[in-house]
């Protein structure tokens, strides 16, 4: 027996337009009241998802089409999320594939689609922002072919639908010099090439994939029903990784309608749901009968691939800017997002007031520091640190990343030279556009600052992208910042008058004014040493009337940093300290005297 129901889940690369098009699917499908206004990518509702311009966690949101419900999954595009992919792809029978018309196939792409094709999940492939200059459908639309057929697909598979458009637009079309006004290509294409959710008989089974939060009912368990049907009401077992079964009661099921949910009695197979009620569940753990459990293969989460201390924060000025202080409140922080950001990890260490939290990636961590520090936290981080490995014979692994570089022509060399500088072994150069396509397999931990330095070295023209690829022998040392840091002497607003006397040392992270203390990080040296300097000292007069004034103008602007380039700046001897108004960077230890005596012992 067969239903009229689609789950699709909408899978790319960073930024190819996932969202715009489920945006767009939305607003087509006049869920809305007319006289109701929606702002664009409504389904980036947080608010550092709308910051950035970035899915951080899937949604899933529904349409009816001619009498099928097509129930879709947005999923993030950032490689630091592909688990979070991979997880809600159980919930699918098909994919919606886009790639940019211009960027063609990227390392996320290939993560992605290669998941899907291996659980036999039916592509739909969308060739997305026609609309852009210079954008070459055809070509993109082979290599999608080409990439497809290499990561095993089936016939089946392999004879998916092409649709072009540009989801900005609004519009789909089978030839993308045939511009639409509307996504109805597209929706007739899900109707017909995916599979409908197949109806299994016998006693329910669903499996836990991922959760919600309600301040009225507390965790919310989101699933497919993959056998049998789930009553409102009913005892259920829930099976838990460790084999153990416990007796839980559903107590109220809800299915996604639209941007929302709607309360039903009960939910039967093929289609994916919300249930409430039930206590300590895991994502994996499988939802069954309550007399014949039986369990579903268990997911997989991947593996953190980065850790990063994270300690209370004990600079000279801790406290003034920020609530939660204390080490019980950074604990029960951390812990508490254990139960909902699945592929993060916390654990204790010898200090009470010190964790080390492990993740995905740069971007992973600092979308929890920055939502932290919003929350009122106050905390430093220290330098972050790559996972190695040892193979079976001892021998040290590390984690090796395809990188993906397109740069105009004349900065290529530029680029090479940095990769390589950082253990990078360039494998691909070819012509794509106007620009250069560079692929390269590098250490992960000759990524940590690479790209500043490559923004810095192309003016801001490379595009970059990486992703894990797999463990491999170590291979040996990488330099690490060149340049030493420029480190205060004593705690006070720095005068106008000595930082411009200082400029020829090195560039400053601090303005004149700006109160900083005795060994924080205020600068980047011109030589490799670090140095310590008073600029609280001269002219103290003259600063009253600072800005404005004929001292200033000589002085340059600060150089700012996000929070993402702060964790890749600092070093192994340095933390960053983060308030809900400052990011600082600072030595560990303040003092000049113990830095000098833990460098003589260390030699
Ligand atoms: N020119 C053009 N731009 C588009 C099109 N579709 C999306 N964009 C733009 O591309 C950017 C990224 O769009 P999103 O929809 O957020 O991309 P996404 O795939 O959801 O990104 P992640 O969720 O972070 O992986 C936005 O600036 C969009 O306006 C298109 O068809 N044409
Ligand atoms: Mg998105």
């Amino acid at each position: 027996m067969t239903q009229n129901i689609r789950n699709i889940a909408i899978i790319a690369h960073v930024d190819h337009g996932k969202t715009t098009l489920v945006d767009k699917i939305i607003h087509a499908s006049k869920i809305f009241d007319a006289h109701q206004h929606f702002d664009d990518l409504i389904l980036d509702d947080n608010p550092l998802e709308r910051e950035r311009g970035i899915t951080i966690v899937s949604k899933n949101v529904s349409v009816r089409y001619n009498g099928v419900k097509i129930n879709i999954i947005d999923t993030p595009g950032h490689a630091d999320f592909g688990g979070e992919v991979e997880r809600v792809l159980k919930l699918a029978d098909g994919v919606l594939l886009l790639v940019d018309a211009f960027e063609g196939a990227m390392p996320q792409t290939r993560f992605v689609l290669g998941k899907a094709i291996a659980l036999g999940l039916k592509p739909i492939v969308v060739v997305n922002k026609v609309d852009k200059e210079n954008c070459r459908p055809d070509e993109v639309h082979e290599q999608v072919f080409d990439l497809m057929f290499n990561l095993g697909a089936s016939e089946d598979q392999l004879d998916f639908v092409t649709l072009y458009g540009s989801s900005k637009q609004g519009w789909m079309s089978t030839d993308w010099k045939v511009k639409t006004d509307n996504l109805i290509p597209l929706l007739d294409a899900v109707v017909a090439s995916i599979p409908p959710a197949p109806v299994l008989e016998g006693t329910p089974q669903m499996q836990i994939t991922s959760l919600d939060y309600s301040a009225f009912v507390g965790r919310i368990a989101i699933g497919r029903v993959h056998r049998g049907t789930l009553k409102e009401g009913s005892n259920m077992s829930l099976m838990k990784a460790d084999g153990s079964i416990k007796k839980v009661k559903v107590r109220e099921l809800h299915v996604f309608e639209g941007l929302g949910r709607v309360k039903v009695d009960s939910v039967s197979s093929g289609e994916i749901c919300a249930v409430s009620g039930i206590e300590g569940f895991d994502i994996g753990d499988t939802l069954a009968d309550a007399d014949n459990p039986e369990q579903l293969e268990r997911i997989s989460i991947d593996e953190p691939t980065m850790n990063m201390l994270f300690t209370i924060n004990n600079s000279p000025f801790f406290g003034k800017e920020g609530k939660f202080v204390t080490s019980r409140h950074l604990r029960d922080r951390l812990f508490k997002e254990t139960e909902k950001n699945l592929a993060l990890r916390v654990e204790t260490t010898d200090k009470e007031d010190t964790f080390l939290v492990f993740g995905r990636g740069i971007l992973h961590l600092s979308v929890l520091i920055e939502t932290m520090r919003r929350e009122g936290y106050e905390l430093q981080v220290g330098q972050p640190q790559v996972l190695f490995k040892e193979d079976e014979n001892g021998k040290r692994l590390e984690p090796i990343e395809l990188l993906v570089v397109d740069v105009p022509e004349e900065s290529a060399g530029k680029v090479i030279e940095l990769v390589s500088m950082r253990k990078g072994e360039m494998s691909i150069m070819e012509p794509k556009g106007d620009l250069q396509h560079l692929e390269f397999n590098i250490p992960s931990r000759g990524l940590i600052g690479l790209r500043n330095n490559v923004l810095t070295a192309t003016g801001g023209e490379a595009i970059m992208n990486h992703r894990f690829v797999d463990y491999e022998e170590h291979k040996g040392p990488i330099p690490g910042r060149i340049a030493g840091s420029l480190i205060s002497l004593e705690t006070g607003p720095g005068t106008a008058y000595t930082i411009d006397k200082m400029q020829d040392r090195g560039s400053f992270f601090v303005d004149p004014g700006e109160e900083v203390y005795a060994g924080q990080v205020i600068g980047e040296h011109t030589r490799p040493n670090d140095l310590t300097i008073n600029i609280q000292k001269g002219k103290k007069l003259t600063n009253m009337r600072a800005s404005g004034t004929d001292d200033n103008a000589k002085i340059v602007p600060k150089r700012q940093f996000s929070l993402e380039e702060a964790m890749e700046y600092i070093q192994k001897d340095e933390y960053l300290e983060v308030t809900p108004k400052s990011v600082r960077m600072r030595k560990i230890l303040l003092d000049e005297n113990e830095r000098l005596r833990y460098a003589k012992t260390a030699e």
